[in-house]
């Protein structure tokens, strides 16, 4: 079958959820992805930061292999040898005493909903159901209703109500507009370190450790979702270490299983996660052997192959260069080791023609919010790719 042929069934019988480049990938290896007509592309989205490792990345597939060969799953109404010893590494890697493992991004910010509304209503002593919990204008945390409920984009919001109370949501980076919606009901504040989908936006410097400072202050909890930010993708381990802030709660998923199967977890100190009680809270596939062995492999190969540092070093150059680039349609290049996003002028025309003809030329990148562009590739990839990758960069966004 060819490019169309598989359009085609798409179009017929899956659901117009997404409109996706007509590349259809079969093969992916490293930084690498092959369509099926053998066309080779450079990734510069790694699904979103969930194959920070690379695509298919030897090591997690050994253990994907090992593992699916035992035993996959057990439910958590009995225990398995893998998740024990992906908690302890965890704490070890993360610093944080304890961790609940789920499935996707949005199940895991749903898990830290309810832990800091159940800290609410049990420590602070706020009165149930008054908990508050206050997000940031332009976020994503994902598409569950409570989830969408507090997104500021119609497009993922406009047709699903009625939506969960308990909410508020204040411009981002502006940390008088956080305090001056605190409350005394105020159970958290949640927050990207960096807004990957609102644009690869980057708040003032200082704003989290401001918001540290509000949360403590107010007896608030402060939770960054790193889902997209952490493990790596910024240069650190997660992008709140850049303001030396530490959350009361870290979320992480995406490149926690290297993109070899749904892992994500909460991340938070004993004090907090012991709120939790036996029967309060789960998943089927939570917390399952197959998915924890590749999480733990993957946590491996991030720190053994130094992927961290990786990021740190190239994304710098990366960003260098990118800037250095005289185009009449950039208006900004900004962004944090390889989470970097290229904004256009409104006389561009939009980002999405762009990524076109980057396609064309063998790179797939995503635009995002109509005029960005954005760049991140696996953390793997080296300078020789990059000074590959970048005169045909220079020429398209050259283009007419
Ligand atoms: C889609 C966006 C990115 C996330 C952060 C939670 C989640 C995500 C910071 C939820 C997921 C994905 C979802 C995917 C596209 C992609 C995305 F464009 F939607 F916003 F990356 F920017 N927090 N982001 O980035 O995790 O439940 O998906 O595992 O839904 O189209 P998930």
């Amino acid at each position: 079958m060819k490019t169309q042929d598989y359009i085609r069934l798409e179009e017929d019988f899956g659901a117009h959820n997404y409109h996706p480049l007509d590349v259809v990938l079969s093969r992916g290896e490293g930084v690498w992805v092959f369509d099926v007509e053998g066309n080779k592309y450079l990734d510069c989205l790694s699904a979103y930061s969930a194959v920070n490792q690379g695509h298919v990345h030897p090591k997690i597939l050994q253990t994907l292999i090992e593992q699916a060969g035992k035993i996959t799953l057990t439910s958590r109404a009995f225990r398995n040898d893998q998740l024990p010893l992906l908690y302890r590494q965890l704490s070890e890697i993360t610093g944080y005493e304890m961790s609940l493992p789920m499935n996707s991004g949005a199940e895991a910010v749903e898990t830290a909903l309810k832990l800091a509304r159940k800290w609410a209503y049990q420590v602070k002593g706020v009165q149930k159901y008054l908990a508050e919990i206050i997000v940031c204008d332009g976020n994503f945390h994902g598409r569950t209703i409570s989830i969408v409920t507090f997104s500021s984009e119609d497009l993922y919001k406009d047709d699903f109500g009625p939506f969960t109370p308990g909410f508020k949501s204040v411009p981002y980076g502006d940390a008088a507009a956080m305090e001056a919606a605190v409350t005394p009901n105020t159970a958290a504040i949640l927050v990207e370190p960096i807004q990957g989908e609102g644009g690869v936006l980057m708040p003032p410097d200082g704003y989290l450790k401001e918001l540290r400072q509000i949360a403590d202050r107010h007896n608030v909890l402060l939770i960054f979702d790193e889902i997209q930010t952490g493990l790596g993708r910024t240069g650190k381990l997660f992008a709140q270490e850049h303001e030396g802030v530490r959350g009361d709660m870290t979320i992480i998923g995406k490149a926690l299983s290297g993109g070899f199967y749904p892992v994500s977890a909460v991340l938070a100190d004993k004090e907090l996660m012991g709120l939790f009680t036996p029967g309060e809270h789960g998943s089927t596939f939570g917390g399952n052997p197959l998915g924890a062995a590749i999480a733990s492999t993957a946590l491996k190969v991030l720190v053994e192959e130094k992927l961290i540092e990786n990021s740190a070093e190239l994304g710098e150059y990366f960003i260098e260069q990118l800037a250095e680039i005289p185009s009449p349609h950039v208006k900004e290049v900004r962004g944090r080791g390889l989470l970097i996003g290229v904004e256009l002028k409104e006389s561009a025309g939009g980002a999405r023609r762009f990524c076109e003809a980057l396609q064309e030329r063998g790179i797939l990148c995503k635009e995002t919010h109509q005029t960005v562009i954005r760049f991140a590739p696996p953390l793997v990839i080296n300078k020789e790719t990059l000074d590959w990758a970048l005169p045909h960069i220079r020429e398209v966004l050259n283009m007419a």
